[in-house]
C-alpha cells in the first residue's frame, strides 16, 4: 500500500499536543525522511506556526480532501477524531499510524510494537493501531521472557505519569503544586481529585466490572498483541503526581522454571529493553533518569518465592517516548523498510 519513496510527504494530527509535539521531535530525532511534513489540529490553533528542521509549519485543520497526496498520518488527537477521520485517510490512500484507543481492539486493525509483533503490519489495510501507553512498555518486557519460559499470568501495578493524559493534565499538576506551596487552595479539573502530593488509583473510566478502561486496555492489548489469549493478566493502573514515566511493578508466573540471572541475560539481549539493576549501588529505573530515553528499563528483578515459578521486577519508560510518539515513528519506520 505504501510505495517506496526516497522521501515521504507525513502529516501529524493533533501536533499542537504532548504526543503530537514529541512526534515532531522524534521525526526529527531520527531522521525520517520526510519530504514534507503537515501539521493538523483544532480550530483554536489555525494558523499557528510549529517548528520543524528549523522551519516554521502553519498548523491546519481536517477537511474531507486534507489527506490527498499525503503517504503516512500519525493521529494523536483522541479517539473520537480517529473514530472519524483515520478511514477518510486511508480512504485517500494515507497510511494511519493510531495513537487513539479507537482502533486496538478491532480484529481488522493490527495493534503493533514494533519489537514484539512487526509481522502483523503485513495485514494492515490503512490503519494501524498504537497500543496503550502501559501495555507497550509492559510488552516489550514480557515478550522475550515469553519466549524462553512461557508466561502463564502477569499481576501488573501502573505508577502513570500525568502526561499520559495531555498537555492540560501537565498544567495542572504544575499548577495546583505552585498553588499548595504558596498556602493557597487547589482546584480541579482534570482529574476528579488533587493529583499534586496525592496518589489517584484511577485511570480512564470505571467499566462495569470494578476496573478502569486502563486496566482492562493492558487485559486485552497485551493478548491480541502477544498473539496468544492464554496469557493472563490483571491490572491495577494508578495516577501519581509525576510529569513524565510511566512505571509498573510486574509479577509473573511463568510455566517453565526461570531464574532472575537468566530473566537478566534475556532481557539483556532483547531489542529495546535495557537492564538496570544494581540494587546494592543504590541503581533501579526511575522516572527522571527514563524521561527523554527510547528503552524501557527493568531492575528490582527478582525471585517470587511465594509460587513455584515466579518473578518480580520493576520497569519503566518514558510514557510520550516508547508509550506513543517513538512507536508509532518506529512502526513507519518498519512501513517504509518493506514495501507493504
Ligand atoms: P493533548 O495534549 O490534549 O493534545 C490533543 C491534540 O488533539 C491537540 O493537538 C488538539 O489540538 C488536537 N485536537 C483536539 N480536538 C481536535 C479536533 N477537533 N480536530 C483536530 N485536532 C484536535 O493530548 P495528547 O496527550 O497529546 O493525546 C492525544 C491522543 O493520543 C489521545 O487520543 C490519547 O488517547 C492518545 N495517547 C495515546 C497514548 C498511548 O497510550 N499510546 C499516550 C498518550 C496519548 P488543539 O491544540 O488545537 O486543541
Ligand atoms: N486516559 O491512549 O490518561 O488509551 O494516561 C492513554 C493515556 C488513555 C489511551 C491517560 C488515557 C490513553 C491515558
Amino acid at each position: 500500500m505504501l510505495k517506496k519513496k526516497k522521501t515521504y510527504i507525513v502529516a501529524v494530527v493533533g501536533a499542537t499536543g504532548a504526543v503530537g509535539n514529541e512526534m515532531i521531535r522524534t521525526l526529527e530525532a531520527r531522521n525520517f525522511p520526510v519530504e514534507k511534513l503537515r501539521l493538523f489540529a483544532s480550530e483554536r490553533s489555525e494558523g499557528k506556526v510549529l517548528e520543524f528542521r528549523e522551519t516554521g509549519i502553519k498548523v491546519e485543520t481536517l477537511k474531507k480532501n486534507s489527506f490527498e497526496g499525503i503517504d503516512i498520518a500519525l493521529f494523536s488527537a483522541g479517539a473520537e477524531r480517529s473514530r472519524i477521520w483515520a478511514p477518510v485517510a486511508a480512504a485517500s490512500g494515507c497510511v494511519v499510524v493510531d495513537n487513539s484507543s479507537q482502533w486496538r481492539m478491532d480484529p481488522g486493525v493490527p495493534l503493533v510494537v514494533p519489537e514484539v509483533n512487526p509481522h502483523d503490519l503485513e495485514w494492515h489495510k490503512g490503519i494501524i493501531a498504537n497500543p496503550n501507553c502501559s501495555t507497550i512498555q509492559m510488552v516489550v518486557v514480557l515478550k522475550p521472557i515469553h519466549d524462553a519460559a512461557r508466561i502463564k499470568r502477569v499481576v501488573v501495578t501502573t505508577f502513570q505519569a500525568v502526561s499520559g493524559t495531555g498537555q492540560k493534565a501537565i498544567d495542572e499538576l504544575m499548577q495546583q503544586t505552585k498553588d499548595l506551596l504558596g498556602f493557597r487552595e487547589v482546584t480541579c479539573k482534570v482529574y476528579p481529585h488533587q493529583i499534586a502530593f496525592n496518589v489517584l488509583p484511577h485511570i480512564d473510566k470505571f467499566l462495569e466490572n470494578g476496573y478502569t478502561k486502563e486496566e482492562m486496555k493492558m487485559v486485552n492489548e497485551t493478548k491480541k498483541i502477544m498473539g496468544d489469549d492464554s496469557i493472563q493478566v490483571t491490572a491495577t493502573t494508578v495516577r501519581v503526581p509525576v510529569f513524565r514515566c510511566h512505571s509498573e511493578s510486574l509479577n509473573i508466573e511463568t510455566a517453565k522454571k526461570i531464574t532472575p540471572n537468566e530473566v537478566r541475560a534475556i532481557l539483556s539481549g532483547a531489542p529495546g529493553v535495557i537492564v538496570y539493576d544494581a540494587p546494592e549501588k543504590n541503581i533501579y529505573p526511575i522516572p527522571i533518569d527514563v524521561a527523554g530515553k527510547d528503552g524501557t528499563y527493568a531492575g528490582r528483578i527478582r525471585e517470587d518465592d511465594t509460587i513455584d515459578n515466579g518473578i518480580n521486577m520493576w520497569i519503566v519508560a518514558d510514557n510520550l517516548l516508547k508509550g506513543a510518539a517513538l512507536n508509532a515513528v518506529q512502526i513507519a519506520e518498519r512501513l517504509i523498510g518493506m514495501d507493504a
